[in-house]
């Protein structure tokens, strides 16, 4: 694809209250980052107990759901919007699966965490769902468009 068709795929990125308060910020953007991904958006935020049971609708009913919500809303959470060619997919890889006792080293979560409830970050499953949390955590005014010089070295 072309650098602009690269560009429209975006994938909603947050670090957890574990990740900010264990000093993992740079760490986590730096990967993202170096990959070659673009940042379109950003914010710290604590949301509110409501506003994480949103985020994590389709998991009501689970038996960790309460405390998941609690836990999401204890604290300031890094709120972000990647960009770039395949970004939804592959920002899953580079995170690792769900429980970190199951995530492979080299990943983010296989090399930082070790348990399913303390997992330091979260990323869009899958196209519908991070377009729906894009637009539950960002104004579209909050989203940025823009090149960098080094687009033309990462895309044909
Ligand atoms: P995420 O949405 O945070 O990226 O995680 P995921 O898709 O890999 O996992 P999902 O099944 O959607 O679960 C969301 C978050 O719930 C917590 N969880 N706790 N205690 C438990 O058994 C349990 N299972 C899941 C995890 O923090 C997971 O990231």
């Amino acid at each position: 694809p072309s650098v602009e068709a690269a560009e429209l795929e975006r994938t909603f990125i947050a670090i957890k209250p574990d990740g900010v308060q264990r000093g993992l910020i740079s760490e986590i953007i730096s990967r993202f980052e170096r990959k070659g991904y673009k940042l379109v958006a950003v914010k710290l935020v604590v949301p509110t107990k409501e506003f994480a049971m949103q985020h994590y609708d389709d998991l009501k009913g689970r038996p960790f759901f309460n405390g998941l919500c609690d836990f999401l809303s204890s604290g300031p959470v890094l709120a972000m919007v990647w960009e770039g060619q395949g970004v939804i997919k592959y920002g899953r890889k580079l995170i690792g699966a769900t429980a970190p006792q199951n995530s492979e080293p080299g990943t983010i979560r296989g090399d930082l965490a070790i348990s399913v409830g303390r997992n330091i970050i979260h990323g869009s499953d899958g196209p519908e769902t991070a377009v729906a949390e894009i637009a539950l955590w960002f104004k579209p005014e909050e989203l940025l468009s823009y090149s960098k010089v080094t687009d033309k070295w990462l895309y044909e």
